[in-house]
């Protein structure tokens, strides 16, 4: 099953069940008035299967607005957990390669602040690159979808967006080259975890259009992952909590070559197995 976040055409927001090209705004009750209690719950399928009702009208994915599929989630990330991220971290940062190397094999993972709900880019929304940067990176990522209780609920896309150049130059200017205004892109929905493939079968496809032609395309799986879900969460969870569950992204495995920036303009597509494809144009502009 699959659950969207959607806008109605009166405006009004929803919580969707999508089923094939379809996508039927729930009767949200007091008991269950967001998103985020439906994945509280203790089945969240029946719980959106119970939100129903006879009047239930389908809408067409097509034409309707699909948003962030979160509330008022924190967004996390972990970093350097595939091997082709710690390579392009070493060689993008010769001061700090070994940092980058140490913390690929270390028991204790790479773990950032990534985005606060007001700074994700739902489906086919803008992400950004900074106006101060030169060089920047979409990174597609398998995004676990946590409740409160730490349980993975279900998976998404998210798109990790990094300026290469503000990192590379210092480590400490992490935070800067990552949390900005649109750094994240998140959809199109959530996968529940049940419906999900096993992860030897969750690939990840990254292509970039610019105009007519595409300009990079790559791919990946999890099953690359040097971590497991697990892992990751379970360091995230340390002397952290999430009243109100967090999305997780799980690092990329994807990384153009040097000489490659996304421009304004281009559009970001990421495909992953069981998940769907979560699109978003990029734009370069200052919010100030
Ligand atoms: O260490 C920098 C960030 C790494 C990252 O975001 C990733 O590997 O996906
Ligand atoms: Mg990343």
């Amino acid at each position: 099953m699959q659950l969207a976040r959607i806008r109605q055409t009166d405006g009004q927001e929803a919580v969707g069940l999508v089923e094939g090209s379809s996508v039927a705004a729930l009767a949200l009750t007091p008991e269950f008035p967001t998103l985020t209690a439906i994945l509280e719950s203790t089945d969240p399928a029946a719980t959106a299967r119970s939100l129903l009702n006879k009047g239930t009208r389908y809408l067409g994915l097509d034409t309707t607005t699909l948003l962030a599929p979160i509330d008022q989630h924190e967004v996390w990330a972990a970093g350097v957990t595939y091997r082709r991220s710690q390579t392009a971290r070493m060689e993008e940062s010769q001061g700090a390669a070994v940092f980058y190397d140490q913390v690929y094999e270390a028991p204790r993972p790479e773990l950032f602040f990534k985005a606060t709900p007001g700074r994700v880019a739902g489906p086919g929304q803008p992400v950004r690159i900074r106006s101060d940067a030169q060089w920047n990176v979409p990174e597609p990522e398998l995004a676990v979808v946590l409740n409160s209780r730490l349980e993975i609920v279900g998976y998404t896309i998210g798109n990790d967006m990094s300026s290469r150049d503000i990192e590379g130059e210092n480590p400490l200017y992490l935070p800067q080259a990552k949390v900005y205004d649109a750094c994240c892109g998140l959809g199109p929905w959530i996968t529940l975890a049940d419906a999900m493939p096993a992860r030897e079968q969750m690939k990840i496809e990254l292509v970039v259009q610019r105009g007519n032609a595409v300009v990079f395309q790559g791919e990946t799986s999890a099953a690359q992952m040097a971590r497991s879900f697990e892992d990751l969460v379970g360091w995230l969870g340390r002397d952290n909590s999430f009243p109100q569950g967090v999305v997780l992204l799980t690092g990329t495995g994807i990384v153009p070559p040097d000489d490659f920036t996304l421009a304004a303009g281009d559009e970001v597509r990421i495909s992953i197995a069981g998940i769907g494809t979560l699109a978003n144009p990029v734009e370069q502009r200052s919010t100030h």
